[in-house]
């Protein structure tokens, strides 16, 4: 009867230790699946235009800017050309600082709460050259 309950709690063990592993995946899962994309601030062909100009994402996903041709930009996101018509929610996501030197970087993650829509996006300097871009946030 001894070596059955030693076995016994051998078994509830192992059988917890299965299940704290599956659990911890199940809460893992999801950060995982998260995407970076990149979009360029100037065209590789010099042209004044984020490349690409459209870019669907689902929040949790990370856009990387970076600068390429063509500088300086910037990345402002248009404060009412969003769903929430959000001025804070536009200047979260925005790196207004401009980026002089090809190669640089800068990161926006969309938040977890970032309402499902169409943002609009622009270059300070060049937003009257057509430096605009959309992004489609999915629900
Ligand atoms: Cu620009």
């Amino acid at each position: 009867m001894k070596l059955f309950a030693a076995s016994w709690r051998r078994l509830t063990l192992s059988v917890l230790t299965v299940l704290l592993v599956l659990s911890s995946f199940v809460v893992f899962t999801p950060s995982a699946s998260a995407d970076t994309f990149t979009v360029k601030l100037g065209t590789d062909k010099g042209l004044l235009a984020f490349e690409p100009k459209k870019l669907t994402v689902k929040p949790g996903d990370t856009i990387e800017w970076v600068n390429n041709k063509v500088p300086p930009h910037n990345v402002v996101f248009d404060k009412a050309l969003n769903p929430a018509k959000s001025a804070d929610l536009a200047k979260s996501l925005s790196h207004k600082q401009l980026l002089m030197s090809p190669g640089q970087k800068q990161t926006t993650t969309i938040p977890a709460d970032a309402p499902a829509g169409e943002y609009t996006f622009y270059c300070e300097p060049h937003r009257g050259a057509g430096m605009v871009g959309k992004l489609i946030v999915e629900g």
